[in-house]
């Protein structure tokens, strides 16, 4: 399996439930390495050009506001096949239906709601990756 790398955001629930050490120690302990992390705050325009796929999607408002309502935790992990393997963590995007024993079902409130982002293909990661990073503030992480 291939080494990978993937865009996770600690959402602003997470952030005001005061859940990122819970959540950042799951991630860990499932084997992702964190090669860069920063507490910020997203405005509704840097929000939606995050989430610019949904623009025609009637939720694309409401996500816009909850993403910049408050400070969120954007972090690239790396691990062999990290995408898929992240979403499997964190478990489906409404966390009524998520598997038992994944972050969502473990913390989230609501589809609106759902705690924590995770990139979709290698390709999306890069691209969410470089909407928060620059390139030196990437580390190596080999240990
Ligand atoms: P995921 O984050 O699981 O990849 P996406 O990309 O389909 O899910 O949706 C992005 C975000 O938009 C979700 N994390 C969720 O917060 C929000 N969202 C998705 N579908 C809905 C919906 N039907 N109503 C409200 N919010 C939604």
């Amino acid at each position: 399996m291939a080494l990978e790398r993937t865009l996770t955001i600690l959402k602003p629930d997470c952030v005001r439930k005061e859940l990122i050490g819970e959540v950042t120690q799951k991630i860990q302990e499932a084997g992702f390495k964190i090669l860069a992390m920063k507490m910020t705050r997203l405005t509704a325009d840097t929000a939606g050009g995050f989430y610019a796929v949904h623009k025609e999607r009637p939720f694309y408002g409401e996500l816009c506001e909850f993403m910049s309502s408050g400070a969120c935790v954007p972090m690239i992990l790396e691990k062999e096949n990290a995408v898929a393997d992240f979403r499997t963590l964190i478990g489906a995007t409404n966390p009524e239906e998520a598997e038992k024993g994944t972050i969502r079902e473990q913390f989230a409130d609501s589809l609106g709601e759902n705690i924590i982002h995770g990139s979709d293909s290698v390709e999306n990661g890069k691209i969410e990756a470089a909407y928060f990073f620059s390139e030196y503030e990437v580390v190596a992480n080999n240990s």
